[in-house]
This record gives C-alpha cells, structure tokens and sequence, in this order.
C-alpha cells in the first residue's frame, strides 16, 4: 500500500515537472512574437550582457529574449524609441524589435544593479 502511494506521488511529480517544462515562464502575446521571428538569447548578469553585441538584419524582426543570472536589470534601446524592458531571475523577457536603417545602437541597463552597473551595455548591428 505505501509503496502504491510512493509511486502514485512519483508519477504525480513527473507530471508537474513536464507541465512545467512545457509552459513559457511568460506567456507570449500574438503580437510579441510572429511564427519565425529570429529569436536572439540574451543573458544578464552584473555587469554584461551575453552576447554584447548582436548583429541582425535590416527590416528583419528579431524577438530578443532575457533571462538574468543574478538580480533585476533592465535593457533599453534609447535610439529606437526607447524600447525597453525588465529582465527578472527566473523569468524570461522579450522584445520584438524591427529596425528600418542601418546603423549601431547602444543598449544598457537602465535600473541600477551595482557598482558596475554603468558599464553594464552592448550594442546590436543592423545590417544591410
Ligand atoms: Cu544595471
């Protein structure tokens, strides 16, 4: 009989865990993220960004997408319209960006994380 309950809690846990395991930690809206978009894989920690630099295609729309291996960061583009967000441990962010011209464009943080947090930047390359 115990040995019954043990196994019906086993088969319970391995059911969550898969469940778990399938779920986005953030639900994706429809306008976030189009069938295949490019998506870029991001990771923060104090003080960097990993990759630092990303190079995509002009007019192509790219999903970058945060997670963060420490604490609370932000990500902000100032010049694309400051487009931003909040990458939480744990969670995953994502921002869909579509940039029309060429150029370099600097990202950082933008909440404090410490005291390398103003050197805490990339940049993304749009290319032709
Ligand atoms: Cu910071």
């Amino acid at each position: 009989m115990i040995q019954q309950k043990k196994g019906l809690w086993l088969v319970l846990a391995l059911v969550m865990v898969s469940i778990m395991m399938s779920v986005p930690a953030v639900p994706l809206h429809a306008e976030d993220q189009a069938e295949g978009d490019q998506v870029i894989r991001i990771t923060a920690k104090r003080f960097e960004y990993i990759p630092s630099e990303i190079r995509i295609q002009k007019g192509v729309p790219v999903v970058l997408e945060f997670t963060s291996l420490d604490r609370i960061h932000g990500f902000t583009i100032p010049d694309l319209g400051g487009i931003r967000t909040t990458i939480e441990p744990g969670k995953v962010s994502r921002v869909r960006i579509v940039v029309p011209t060429v150029g370099t464009y600097e990202f950082h943080c933008d909440l404090f994380c410490g005291d390398g947090h103003e050197g805490m930047t990339g940049k993304i390359i749009v290319e032709d």
